[in-house]
C-alpha cells in the first residue's frame, strides 16, 4: 500500500468531517488573503452555528494532505514580506549527529539502528531549510506589537476568536447585521468583538502570547491570554516511537479533532528529532516541547553530565525545526531545592527533578537561570515563546502553595521581566495538585508576581484519591483556575499516575478539559462563548435531537447514548427521551404549559400552576412511578 493510502485508511475516522458540519473560511480585512477556518454546523431549523475549529485542514474533505510532504505553509508569505529574516544552512542535522544520533548510529549489525535509519529516511521529505532573524534582529510577535504593527497573525486571531457571526459582521462592516447585536451580553472588561488592535495591545503588554515560530509556517495562529477564549493543551509522544509518520501524525490529528489548541511533544528515547519533524510539519496547532528531555538523551540519561552547551545546541536544533514554545525550568534555583526536603511528594516535575539533580551534584546554580539572557537571544531570533516551567509544583494536596512552589513562582516573575526586556513572549506554568480552597491563591500570587503574563496550569488536581479518574479530579480545578484567569489548561488523562494514555484516554482528557475551559469562558462572560450553549439548549427544548448531538462537544457519544435506548430514527424527533419517558418529560410539560397558557389566554405562571396540578394528578393516578421503563413492549 502506498503512503497516502495508508494515511487515508488510518485517518478515515480522524479525518471525517463532524456531522452536519462544513469548514468555512472568513476573509481578512487589514490583510488580504487571510482565510480563517471555522466550523459551521447546519441546524434542522435552518439556522447555523459557527464554532472555533482547531482541527486544521484534516476535517476538510477538499484538503489534499500528504503527511510525507507536510501541510501548506500558509505563513511563509507573511514572514517573507516582513523582510527581516534569512534562510541559512542550519545546524539541526549537525546537532543530531553530535548528540542523539551518537547513541543510535546506523550500525548495519544492529536491527534497532536499522529501524531508526528507516524512520529517518521517511522524514526526508519533511526537512526544511531553517530561517532566523537577520543578525541582531528580533522577529517576535511581541516585538512587532510593541512597535504598533498589526501582523497577519494578529488579525487572523481576532477573526478566529469571534465565532459569533453577528459580531464578525460588525467587524466586516455589515451594518444591518451588526445593528441586531448591539445589546450583546459581553463582560464589561472585554471588547464587543475582538479587534486586531486589541490583540496587538494584549501581546504588547505581555498579557497574551501568540506561539508561532517563524519555522512553523504551517501553524494556524492562535492566542493564549486571559482576555481570550481559554485554551487547552494535550501532551502526546511520551510513548515509544511508532513505526511510521502516519501513526505519529494520527495521534496529533486525533488530539486536535477533539479540540486541543496546542500539543506538546514530550517524546523521550530514540529518534526524537525525526519524530518532531513529522509532528511539526503536519501540525496546524502550535507545538511545545521540554528541550531538557532531549538534552538528557544526548548525555545518555546522566543528569550530572548536562551542560549549558549541550542544552543551547538542543534549543537551536528545536527552534530550527519550528517548535513554538519551550518549557524551560529556569526557576528551579539551587537555594529552593532544600525547601522540598520535607514535602509529602518531593519534586514531581520531570524537568524539575533533572535540574535539581544537576544543581545538587555540582552544587551550582541552575544553568538555565544563569544563562537566561542567552536563551532570550535564541528565542527572539525564531520567535519561540517561553513557557517558564514549574519544576517545583506540588505533587500532592499536602504540598500545595508551599514555600518551594511560591519561591519558584516569584523567580518566574523576575525572569518574565528579563524576557520582556528582549520582547520575548512568555507564559508561566503552574500546578499541579491544589485543593479547591487553595486554588484562588495561586492565581492571585501569579498575577501579583508575574506581571500578568499568561498562566498555564496542569489541572490542578483538587484531590489525590482518584487514580483512573484524574481527568475529572483535575478538570474541576482547571475550571476554577480558568475562571479566575488562567489562560491555558494542560490536560490530564484518566491514565495520569498510572500509565501511558491510549487513544481513548487522550479523547477523555481533551473532552474533560474542553468542559473546564468552556465553563470558565462562560463564567468570564467571553462575548462569543455562550452562543453554542444557547443554540444547544434551544435544540434540546425543541426536541431537535440531531441538532443537540451535532452541537455537542462529542457528537458521537451523545448520539450513541441516545441510540442505546431509542435507536429508531423516529425517536430523533420524539418529544421525550428514555430518561423520564414520554409522560414525565419536564421540557415537554413546560412546552404544553406554554401552549395551554396561549390557548387559555392566561399568564404563564398561572398556567404553570394549573398544568402542574393536572400533571400531579396524572402522576398519582399512574402509580407514582418515577422511572417508566419504555421498552416494555
Ligand atoms: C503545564 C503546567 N505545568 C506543567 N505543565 C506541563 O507538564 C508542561 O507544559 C509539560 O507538558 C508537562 C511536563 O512537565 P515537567 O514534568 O517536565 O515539569
Ligand atoms: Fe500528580
Amino acid at each position: 500500500m502506498n503512503a497516502p493510502d495508508k494515511f487515508a485508511q488510518l485517518l478515515s475516522l480522524t479525518r471525517a468531517p463532524f456531522p452536519a458540519s462544513r469548514k468555512i473560511h472568513v476573509p481578512g480585512q487589514v490583510h488580504a488573503g487571510l482565510r480563517v477556518p471555522m466550523r459551521e454546523v447546519s441546524l434542522s431549523n435552518g439556522e447555523s452555528a459557527t464554532l472555533y475549529d482547531t482541527s486544521g485542514p484534516y476535517t476538510d474533505p477538499a484538503a489534499d494532505i500528504d503527511v510525507r510532504r507536510g501541510l501548506e505553509a500558509l505563513r511563509t508569505p507573511w514572514i517573507e514580506t516582513r523582510g527581516d529574516t534569512e534562510v541559512y544552512a542550519g545546524r539541526a542535522a549537525q546537532a543530531v549527529d553530535d548528540g542523539t544520533r551518537r547513541q543510535d548510529r546506523d550500525d548495519p549489525q544492529d536491527p534497532e539502528a536499522q529501524r531508526i535509519a528507516a524512520l529517518r529516511a521517511q522524514a526526508a521529505g519533511l526537512q526544511r531549510t531553517p530561517r532566523r532573524a537577520n543578525a541582531g534582529g528580533n522577529v517576535t510577535q511581541m516585538h512587532y506589537a510593541r512597535r504598533g504593527i498589526i501582523t497577519p497573525e494578529m488579525e487572523y486571531i481576532a477573526l478566529r476568536e469571534n465565532t459569533k457571526r453577528e459580531w464578525m459582521a460588525e467587524y466586516l462592516g455589515d451594518a444591518e447585521r451588526a445593528a441586531r447585536v448591539r445589546g450583546n451580553p459581553m463582560g464589561a472588561q472585554l471588547p464587543a468583538f475582538v479587534t486586531p488592535e486589541f490583540v496587538r495591545d494584549e501581546v504588547a503588554r505581555g498579557r497574551a502570547i501568540i506561539p508561532a515560530n517563524i519555522n512553523h509556517p504551517e501553524v494556524e495562529p492562535m492566542i493564549i491570554g486571559r482576555n481570550f477564549l481559554v485554551k487547552i493543551n494535550a501532551n502526546i509522544g511520551n510513548s515509544a516511537v511508532t513505526s511510521s509518520i502516519e501513526e505519529e501524525v494520527e495521534k496529533l490529528v486525533w488530539a486536535i479533532r477533539w479540540g486541543a489548541d496546542n500539543v506538546m511533544d514530550l517524546s523521550t528515547g530514540k529518534n526524537i528529532h525525526t519524530t518532531r519533524d513529522w509532528i511539526i510539519r503536519n501540525s496546524p496547532v502550535p507545538i511545545g516541547t521540554v528541550p531538557i528531555y532531549q538534552a538528557l538523551e544526548k548525555v545518555g540519561g546522566v543528569a550530572e553530565d548536562l551542560s549549558w552547551e549541550i542544552y543551547r545546541d538542543t534549543l537551536i536544533e528545536q527552534a530550527e525545526q519550528g517548535v513554538d514554545y519551550f518549557t524551560i525550568h529556569a526557576g528551579v534555583r539551587l537555594p529552593f531545592i532544600p525547601m522540598t526536603a520535607n514535602r509529602r511528594t518531593g519534586i514531581v516535575s520531570r524537568g524539575g527533578s533533572i535540574l535539581a539533580k544537576w544543581c545538587m551534584s555540582h552544587h551550582k546554580e541552575n544553568f538555565l537561570y544563569t544563562h537566561f539572557e542567552e536563551i532570550c537571544e535564541i528565542m527572539k531570533a525564531y520567535d519561540v515563546s517561553f513557557s517558564l516551567g514549574d519544576g517545583l509544583r506540588p505533587g500532592s494536596g499536602a504540598d500545595a502553595n508551599d514555600e518551594a512552589q511560591f519561591a519558584e513562582l516569584r523567580t518566574l516573575g523576575e525572569l518574565t521581566k528579563i524576557a520582556w526586556k528582549h520582547d520575548v513572549q512568555t507564559m508561566i506554568e503552574g500546578p499541579g495538585h491544589v485543593p479547591m480552597h487553595m486554588i484562588q491563591a495561586n492565581m492571585d500570587e501569579q498575577l501579583k508576581h508575574c506581571h500578568e503574563a499568561p498562566f498555564y496550569t496542569l489541572g490542578p488536581l483538587t484531590i489525590d484519591i482518584a487514580p483512573g479518574y484524574d481527568h475529572i479530579s483535575s478538570a474541576i480545578g482547571a475550571a476554577m483556575i480558568g475562571w479566575f484567569g488562567t489562560a491555558m489548561l494542560c490536560y490530564v488523562t484518566p491514565k495520569e499516575h498510572l500509565g501511558l494514555p491510549d487513544r481513548n484516554d487522550v479523547k477523555q482528557g481533551i473532552i474533560a478539559y474542553k468542559i473546564a475551559a468552556h465553563a470558565a469562558d462562560v463564567a468570564k462572560g467571553h462575548p462569543a462563548s455562550r452562543a453554542r450553549d444557547e443554540a444547544l439548549s434551544k435544540a434540546r427544548f425543541e426536541f431537535r435531537w440531531h441538532d443537540q448531538f451535532n452541537l455537542s462537544l462529542d457528537p458521537d457519544t451523545a448520539r450513541e447514548f441516545h441510540d442505546e435506548t431509542l435507536p429508531k430514527e423516529v425517536s430523533k424527533v420524539a418529544h421525550f427521551c428514555s430518561m423520564c419517558g414520554p409522560k414525565f418529560c419536564s421540557m415537554k410539560i413546560s412546552q404544553e404549559v406554554r401552549e395551554f397558557a396561549a390557548q387559555q389566554g392566561i399568564a404563564e405562571n398561572a398556567a404553570l400552576d394549573q398544568g402542574m396540578q393536572a400533571k400531579s394528578a396524572e402522576f398519582r393516578e399512574s402509580g407514582s412511578e418515577i422511572y417508566i421503563p419504555i421498552h416494555k413492549a
